[in-house]
């Protein structure tokens, strides 16, 4: 078997007074961040800017994922203060309301207690928003004594702060407590998405993230209005969730990973449960994916009769790919898949799950028909959605299921099938959205099959209008997978994710008549401050015009 891979290929941001947070790459950066392409500690942002200089660019210019409408109210300010309360008139709003005290209750120091009264200074969240923003919309009106989000939905007040952590200075991102003043510039805001899923994937399989690396990145990802995370828990190198009736999957399977490093290197139903809910308080929904038949090697490492010749395979620490396939001809391969399922299943509020379906070149065409028709019906079973890598839908006439496009060509032919049937796509192009592939050929970290990946590339496409027979109204809308073959730290997930997430965020947000790399580029960079803030390790691309 050839195991060779086969793929064609804000302004000096009023940071008065002294002992503003600003971090550079956090302590474990990997290596990705040579000198000169890393973020650093930038002078200039740092302590000692003077006081309030001028708010030259509002951050109303600066908004990444841009809104639908902004109506600038130049003469109106507001600050938050000591006694300003977070104010809902509706319980679908409190986990949001938790998550904005969270975020500003270090950086402010103020108890921004949440009361259920609405009366008074502060952030108030209100229901009944204007119809045609949907649930996942919002709208936000800044007057001198309060912020107003409103929202049909919690989806809606998640993106309504995500919007209004953005409006705040930089430092409102800090752990720790930072002078003000907390100002608002006034404005209404009116915003709602041009996809329904918005997504960002992370491996855990080729190397593992412990759940605090995980909840880093779900926090990074939910700042841009991100609503779907999709974990890729099963692969060649490991399986990475405990199963309970098949406990050798994690005890065998999840022992070890690219590179050789071994330990409990797996998620027990506890943890993972405990990130699905730290995902739902961020108003994301977790995506479980085991892959299969191929990408297996994992749980054929682990259980001997999985394998058609009853052998256990060896364990796997290498990058290639298509070498391993479940036994197509086995009913306990459907059993296995059955059980995992239910489990997962049971612990997953999400509608969706992600039965890989990619690269099964150790299965022959018709075993793979043959595998997904008794899978698909598994899945179903079980209450779920079928989303898998595009492969699979030429197996099935359903139109639930979601085929997420992975290809570096602008058509095929099964997923135009499938969308005139009437599936809807996710995009995820591997040449244009792929966090994985390098930035250019000095890229330390990642890969270049699908070639290098600038910023300005990664922006330059339109997911409604890309696929050849695959048009807007077929599209569900945009991932950004990031697999970690090379990537090991908190720094290198950084590192590959920013700026290119946002701009994922950003195709999957904003309406196709806003694109516009000369207008985006200069929002994109105005990020720069928080990022450095938040101590996120991105890359400093010279496409963009970097705010310091
Ligand atoms: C392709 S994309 C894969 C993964 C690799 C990735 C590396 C896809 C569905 N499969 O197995 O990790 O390329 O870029």
């Amino acid at each position: 078997m050839n195991t060779n891979r086969v793929r064609t290929a804000l302004t000096a941001l009023v940071l008065a007074g002294s002992g503003v947070l600003v971090t550079g790459p956090s302590a474990d950066a990997g290596p990705g961040t040579g000198p000169g392409t890393g973020p650093g500690t930038g002078p200039g942002a740092g302590p000692g800017t003077g006081p309030a200089a001028t708010a030259a660019a509002t951050p109303l210019q600066e908004l990444v994922p841009q809104p639908v409408q902004i109506q600038p109210h130049p003469d109106i300010t507001f600050t938050l203060t000591q006694t300003a309360k977070i104010q809902i008139a509706t319980d679908t709003a409190r986990k949001p309301a938790e998550l904005l005290a969270s975020i500003l209750r270090p950086s402010t120091g103020y108890d921004l207690q949440i009361t259920d009264s609405v009366t008074g200074d502060g952030v108030v969240l209100l229901n009944n928003a204007d119809p045609k923003v949907g649930n996942e919309g919002y709208q936000l009106d800044v007057t001198p004594k309060q912020v107003i989000i409103r929202a049909n939905a919690a989806a809606g007040h998640f993106n309504g702060i995500a919007s209004l952590r953005q409006l705040l200075p930089p430092k409102a991102e800090a752990k720790t407590k930072q002078p003000g003043p907390w100002t608002v510039p006034g404005a209404s805001i009116l915003d709602y998405p041009r996809y329904q899923h918005r997504g960002a994937m992370l491996d855990v399989a080729r190397h593992f993230f412990t759940p605090d690396q995980v909840k880093r990145y779900i926090d990074q990802i939910a700042a841009f209005k991100i609503n779907y995370f999709h974990l890729h828990l099963s692969d060649d190198q490991g399986w990475r969730l405990e199963i309970k009736s098949w406990p050798e999957l994690t005890k065998i399977g999840g022992s070890t990973e690219v590179g050789g490093r071994k330990g409990n290197l797996f998620y027990t139903q506890d943890q993972y449960k405990d990130l699905v809910a730290y995902a739902q308080n961020r108003g994301i929904t977790v995506i479980p994916e085991f892959d299969m038949p191929g990408h297996t090697n994992a749980a054929l490492a682990s259980y001997a009769e999985l394998n058609c010749d009853g052998k256990k395979r060896p364990l796997y620490t290498g990058t290639d790919v298509g070498f391993s396939s479940l036994c197509i001809s086995k009913d306990v391969t459907y059993k296995f898949i059955e059980d995992v399922v239910k489990e997962v299943s049971a612990i997953t509020p999400g509608p969706y799950f992600h039965i890989g379906g990619d690269e099964a070149l150790s299965t022959p065409d018709a075993d793979f028909v043959k595998f997904m028709n008794r899978v698909l019906p598994i899945v179903k079973k079980y209450g779920k959605v079928t989303t898998g890598w595009h492969e699979f839908i030429k197996t099935t006439t359903d139109t639930a299921p979601i085929p997420q496009f992975w290809g570096t060509e602008t058509s095929d032919a099964n997923v135009a099938a499938a969308a005139k049937r009437g599936n809807k796509v996710l995009m995820s192009p591997a040449n244009r959205i792929y966090l994985d592939m390098k930035y250019n050929k000095n890229t330390k970290l990642g890969q270049d099959w699908a070639g290098l990946v600038e910023v300005k590339t990664a922006y330059g496409w339109n997911p409604g209008a890309y696929l050849s027979g695959v048009g807007e109204a077929s599209i569900r809308g945009v991932e950004a997978p990031l697999w970690t073959e090379t990537i090991k730290t908190s720094a290198d997930i950084e590192y590959m994710a920013f700026p290119r997430l946002p701009v994922a965020a950003e195709l999957g947000w904003s309406t196709a008549a806003t694109h516009s790399w000369d207008k985006f580029a200069p929002r994109l960079g105005a990020q720069a401050p928080r990022w450095k803030v938040q101590g996120i390790n991105y890359y400093a691309s010279t496409q963009v015009p970097w705010k310091k």
